[in-house]
């Protein structure tokens, strides 16, 4: 039973008064993220010589400033127990700023820095699972250091649970997932006395239960002939770069795949996947700057169906999920698909970048909505403390998790495994 909710009135109102903090001060992190992504472009673009580009992106940058300096940071005043409910709230937007192209469907985004990756050879190849702890160490830093902290040779009563409630919820697995993994912890173990390390093991095992459903190994260059594969997502999430990262793994596969570069607005976009294409050896299609993406797509079907392809990667320009035009233009590419191949496309890959923490949530929904997203990838696990939000995401999602991204480099995607997550997580060795 769940002793330990509904016992204190007033902690309910420091919960609300916190939620709200949490929620100003997510929005404010978010565009102070924003921020620096344009601050990256801008530099990136100027350096490229590109110094009018580089100007409407500074634009761009004041006027984010001027939101940010509207909205100063919140102060939390009062002890608030921090709840960061999975609520989606909109990203905060820079002016968005069309190319000066006559093409239909401008695709108005700021850009990310758009450099080729780096080199994909890691001096020391890392085995699998320590890969995966290394770069989740941000995150189960985090949980770790709130678990020890809390279970120093105690038993596990309301108290500790709710100190526990807590922790998850700031580790980001969402206040769903963190009440049931308390509750099913108190099941067998309330009243007893608990170590730091036995809470670990099974909090790992409870992670473990709710991740293993989505679980889904898939290996592109199986299935139906041509497989199109869409890959979808906001801006620098890591679409292209996870391509290149599964395209230079189909090479060893000897799979006939073509590559499509299916963000047409950006130079730089186009050059990024070629630069992947080139190195993992497999041809990369694309058109002028400020095509029309969904054409681009319905040849690059045409194309593989006629050389009798195995697979086509398609990747898209980011986009963020509260921008319906952007999302119609979405639409569209997945109608022409279909006049070609009715069950195309056969995988919508939905790209989620850690970094977002809760916002990934609000992603989820809106591109499942727009674009029947099959599965997801969660990039960029190495970089933040959020990385529990995969966790919140399996909860309210029944979408299988195909891999995950801990690095740059080529051999920073692993299918993705609920053990091995789960454990590296919390911070247990292998
Ligand atoms: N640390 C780390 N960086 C990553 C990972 N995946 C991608 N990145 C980096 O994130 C940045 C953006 O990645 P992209 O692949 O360009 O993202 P995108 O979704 O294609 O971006 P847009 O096309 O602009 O929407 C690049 O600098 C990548 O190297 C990852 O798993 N870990
Ligand atoms: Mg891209």
């Amino acid at each position: 039973m769940i002793l330990w909710f509904g016992k204190k009135k007033d902690k309910e109102k420091a919960r609300a008064i916190g939620r709200e903090i949490e929620a100003e001060e997510a929005k404010r992190a978010e565009a102070e993220a924003l921020k620096q992504q344009l601050e990256d472009s801008a530099a990136f673009q100027d350096a490229m010589g590109r110094e009018e580009r580089a100007e409407e992106i500074q634009e761009q940058i004041e006027e984010l400033e001027e939101t940010l300096d509207e909205t100063p940071p919140v102060e939390p005043t009062i002890p608030a127990e921090p709840e960061p409910e999975p609520e989606p709230e909109p990203e905060p937007e820079p002016e968005p700023e069309p190319e000066p192209e006559p093409e239909p469907e401008p695709e108005p985004e700021p850009e990310p820095e758009p450099e080729p990756e780096p080199e994909p050879e890691p001096a020391k190849k890392q085995n699998f699972f320590a890969r995966l702890t290394s770069g989740l160490s941000r995150s189960s830093n985090k949980l770790t250091e709130g678990i020890s902290s809390v279970f120093v040779k105690r038993k596990l009563d309301d108290e500790t649970l709710e100190e526990l409630e807590d922790i998850l919820i700031m580790s980001d697995l969402g206040a769903k997932a963190a009440s049931r993994i308390t509750s099913n912890l108190a099941k067998d173990r309330f009243d007893k006395e608990v170590t730091d390390q036995e809470i670990k093991i099974a909090l790992a095992k409870e992670v473990e239960d709710i991740l293993k459903p989505r679980e889904r190994h898939v290996d592109f260059a199986d299935g139906p002939k041509p497989r199109i594969v869409l890959f979808v997502g906001v801006n620098g999430s890591g679409k292209t770069t996870t391509i290149g990262k599964i395209a230079s793994k189909l090479k060893d596969q000897g799979a006939k795949a073509l590559l499509v570069a299916g963000d047409t607005f950006r130079a730089a976009a186009i050059e990024q996947l070629q630069v992947w294409g080139e190195r993992a050896g497999i041809p990369v299609m694309a058109k002028a700057p400020g095509a029309d993406a969904a054409g681009l797509v319905y040849e690059a079907v045409e194309k593989a169906k006629a050389e009798d392809l195995d697979l086509v990667l398609v990747d898209t320009a980011g986009r963020l999920q509260n921008r319906a035009e952007l999302m119609d233009e979405l639409s569209k590419i997945l109608r022409v698909t279909r006049k070609l191949d009715p069950e195309a496309p056969h995988d919508v890959i939905l790209v989620l970048d850690a970094t977002v923490g809760q916002n990934a949530l609000s992603q989820v929904e809106a591109f499942r909505h727009t674009a029947g997203v099959s599965g997801l990838v969660m990039t960029k696990l190495d970089g933040t403390a959020k990385g529990g939000v995969l966790v919140a995401i399996a909860h309210a999602h029944d979408l299988p998790i195909h891999f995950v991204g801990v690095g740059e480099s080529a051999d920073d995607l692993q299918p993705f495994s609920a053990e091995t997550f789960s454990r590296a997580l919390v911070g247990l060795d292998g």
